[in-house]
């Protein structure tokens, strides 16, 4: 039953896509376990993107996930970080299933809308990230 970390990217928030998405959250029976809206700095979108250092990307990917404000959630149930995953879909929007998030919104590689962590590892790490341990509802 660990927690996952979700995140609306930038376009997500943009494009008034929030409750729709946290909809789908809801409607799988995930649960909404903490909720905040930030705008990261550059510094701090650096840190979290740490392993994609050096990648030709990289710099891009710092600059749209901070190029407006962000919806980060932690979501909880049985299975989270791969139920998660699976709704938002593959990395590429072109590349993702039907009827998943980055399919129906995405744009491109970049602009793909949701964040999910990828581990049980960087599940906690990503929650730890913008949760402070109060800030998330405990499990029943
Ligand atoms: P995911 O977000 O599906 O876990 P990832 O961890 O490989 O994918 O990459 C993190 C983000 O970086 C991804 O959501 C969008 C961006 N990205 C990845 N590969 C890219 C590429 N080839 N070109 C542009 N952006 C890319
Ligand atoms: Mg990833």
């Amino acid at each position: 039953m660990a927690n996952t970390l979700g995140i609306v990217k930038p376009d997500g928030v943009r494009r008034k896509l929030v409750g729709n998405i946290m909809g789908r959250i809801e409607n799988v029976g995930l649960i909404l376990r903490g909720l905040k809206v930030v705008r990261l700095e550059k510094e701090e979108a650096r840190k979290f993107y740490a392993v994609h250092e050096g990648k030709p990307f990289f710099n891009s990917l710092i600059e749209f996930m901070t190029s407006g404000p962000i919806v980060v959630m932690v979501i909880g149930g049985h299975d989270s970080i791969e139920r998660w995953r699976d709704l938002m879909g593959a990395t590429d929007p072109a590349k993702a299933r039907y009827n998943t998030i980055r399919r129906e919104f995405g744009t491109s590689v970049e602009k793909n809308v949701v964040h999910g962590s990828d581990s049980p590892v960087t599940a906690r790490a990503e929650v730890a990230f913008f949760f402070k341990d109060d800030e998330i509802l405990p499990k029943e």
